[in-house]
C-alpha cells in the first residue's frame, strides 16, 4: 500500500478522500489554491501545498505544481476527485512518467469514453445496449438528412468531445436539421475545439439512471446497482436516488451483469459510471464517467462498500476482494445537492457563513468540507454540501430527509435547503414519478415562487 498520497482537489471530494487514505494508514497531502487557505481539507491533511492562484486553470489544474507537489512532499499516488483533472487522460499518463500513480483508470480507458463517438462503439462491441444513432461522426448535410430519414424525426445532434449536455441540438423534421448541424458543430467548435458530431433518436421523455462498477484492470470488475439522477438542472443534478423507483429487481441484476461483463472484457481499472437513459422499459447507453462521481455516496449507503477505499486499494494494484455476491443492497438511499444559490432563483450566494448546524443521527450522512465561520470564496462550484439519507425502504428514506432537511441550519449565505423541503413534500416525488424534464418543468410552472 502506499504510504502518502496527494489529493488534488478542494472541498466535499477533498475530506471524503482524505477520510479514506486515514482509513487505510496512509498519510495525506491537500493541495490547495491562495483562496482556499482556511479550507478545512487542508486543515485535516497531514500536509499542504499552495499551487496557485484562485483560479483553477492556475492552480488545480496546473500540472507542473502538482507535480512539483508530489515531488516535494515525496508522495506516490495522486488521487484527482471528480472534476478538474480526472477525466485528463495525458495528464494521467504524465504521472506515470513520473513514478506517480494516477488513482483511477487506464489513460487508454479515460482516452476512449472521453471520445463520445468511440465509447458508443465500444458499448455496442461489448453488449451494451445504444441508443439508435449514425455509426460514427457525420459529416454533411447529405448524411445527417439519410441517417435522420433512417432513425425517424427527432433525432439529437451531439458532440463527439461533449458530454454533460453542450453542443447538443434537436432537430424535428428536414427542415431544420441544416440548421441544427451546424449550431451543434459551432458549439461544439467552440467549447472543446473539435466540431465532431454524432446523430441519435431523441428520446422525449427518458430517466437519467446510471450503473455503478468497479474494476480491478486484470478482468475482475462487479456492479454495485443503479442511481437514479433524473432530477437536475440546467445539466446539474440535483437530487440522486438508488435504487431507482423505476426498476425492478430482475431489470436491475439484468442491466448491473451486462455493465459488469463489459468492464471485465475491456479490463477496467477503478471506480467508473456507466450512464443510461431509460424510457419504456428499455436502456440506452449514453456515456461512460471515469471517474468518482458526486453522487457515489447513495451507492455506498445501500450495499456499505467504501468506493474511495476500493479505488485506492485498486490503484495500488490489488486484485478485487469483493466478488458480486458480496454486494448486497439493503434499503433506499437519497442524496441532495446543497448549494450555495438562492432556492428559487439560483444565483450565486458565496460569502461567510455565521453559524452551522448539520443534521444527524440513524441514516444520516452529511459531507461537506464547510464550517461556521468559513467563507465560501466565488471561485469555484456552489456545492456547500452533500446530504444523504437511507431507509429500510423509499418511503423511510423520503421521512428522514424531510426531518433532516428541517434539522439543517447553514446561516450567512443563500442555499437549496429550502427546493429539498418543497421536493420532497411533493406528491410525483414521493411516488417516484419524474423524468429528466420534470424540475425544469416544476420550476417554470413556478413550483417555487413564493421563495423569493
Ligand atoms: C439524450 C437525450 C435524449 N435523447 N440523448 C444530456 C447530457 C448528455 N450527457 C446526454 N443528454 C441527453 N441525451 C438522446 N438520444 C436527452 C439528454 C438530456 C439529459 C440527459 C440526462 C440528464 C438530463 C438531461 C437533460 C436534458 C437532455
Amino acid at each position: 500500500m502506499f504510504e502518502k498520497i496527494l489529493i488534488a482537489n478542494r472541498g466535499e471530494i477533498a475530506l471524503r478522500i482524505l477520510r479514506a487514505a486515514k482509513e487505510l494508514g496512509i498519510a495525506t497531502v491537500a493541495v490547495h489554491s491562495t483562496a482556499d487557505s482556511e479550507a478545512m481539507h487542508v486543515k485535516l491533511a497531514d500536509e499542504s501545498v499552495c499551487v496557485g492562484p484562485p483560479p483553477a486553470r492556475e492552480s488545480y489544474l496546473n500540472i507542473p505544481a502538482l507535480l512539483a507537489a508530489c515531488e516535494i512532499t515525496g508522495a506516490e499516488a495522486l488521487h484527482p476527485g471528480y472534476g478538474f483533472l480526472s477525466e485528463n487522460a495525458r495528464f494521467a499518463e504524465i504521472l506515470a512518467e513520473h513514478h506517480i500513480v494516477f488513482v483511477g483508470p487506464k489513460p487508454e480507458h479515460i482516452r476512449l469514453m472521453g471520445d463520445k463517438i468511440e465509447a458508443k462503439r465500444t458499448a455496442l462491441r461489448l453488449g451494451i445496449p445504444c441508443v439508435p444513432g449514425s455509426a460514427g461522426a457525420i459529416t454533411d448535410e447529405a448524411e445527417a438528412k439519410a441517417a435522420a430519414k433512417e432513425l425517424g424525426y427527432p433525432v439529437l445532434i451531439k458532440a463527439a468531445a461533449g458530454g454533460g449536455g453542450r453542443g447538443m441540438k434537436v432537430s424535428f423534421s428536414e427542415d431544420d436539421i441544416a440548421s441544427a448541424l451546424e449550431t451543434a458543430r459551432m458549439e461544439a467548435k467552440s467549447a472543446f475545439g473539435d466540431d465532431s458530431v454524432y446523430l441519435e433518436k431523441y428520446l422525449e421523455k427518458p430517466r437519467h439512471i446510471e450503473v455503478q462498477i468497479l474494476g480491478d484492470g486484470r478482468g475482475g470488475a462487479i456492479h454495485l446497482g443503479e442511481r437514479d439522477c433524473s432530477l437536475q438542472r440546467r445539466h446539474q443534478k440535483v437530487w440522486e436516488e438508488g435504487p431507482s423507483p423505476a426498476l425492478n429487481e430482475s431489470q436491475r441484476k439484468e442491466i448491473g451483469e451486462i455493465c459488469a461483463a463489459a468492464m471485465r472484457e475491456l479490463q477496467y481499472a477503478g471506480a467508473g459510471t456507466i450512464e443510461f437513459l431509460y424510457e419504456d422499459g428499455k436502456f440506452y447507453f449514453i456515456e461512460m464517467n471515469t471517474r468518482i462521481q458526486v453522487e457515489h455516496p447513495v451507492t455506498e449507503m445501500i450495499t456499505g462498500v467504501d468506493l474511495v477505499n476500493e479505488q485506492i486499494k485498486i490503484a495500488a494494484g490489488s486484485a478485487l476482494t469483493l466478488t458480486q455476491d458480496d454486494v448486497i443492497f439493503n434499503g433506499h438511499a437519497i442524496e441532495c445537492r446543497i448549494n450555495a444559490e438562492h432556492p428559487a432563483t439560483f444565483r450565486p450566494s458565496p460569502g461567510l457563513i455565521n453559524y452551522y448546524h448539520p443534521p444527524g443521527g440513524l441514516g444520516v450522512r452529511v459531507d461537506s468540507a464547510v464550517y461556521a465561520g468559513y467563507t465560501i470564496p466565488p471561485t469555484y462550484d456552489s456545492l456547500v454540501g452533500k446530504l444523504i439519507v437511507h431507509g429500510r425502504n423509499r418511503n423511510e428514506a423520503l421521512m428522514r430527509l424531510r426531518r433532516s432537511l428541517d434539522e439543517f441550519i447553514i446561516d450567512g449565505i443563500d442555499t437549496t435547503i429550502p427546493l429539498f423541503q418543497t421536493l420532497v413534500r411533493n406528491s410525483d416525488i414521493q411516488n417516484g414519478l419524474y423524468d429528466i424534464h420534470w424540475l425544469e418543468k416544476f420550476l417554470a410552472d413556478g413550483g417555487m415562487d413564493g421563495t423569493e
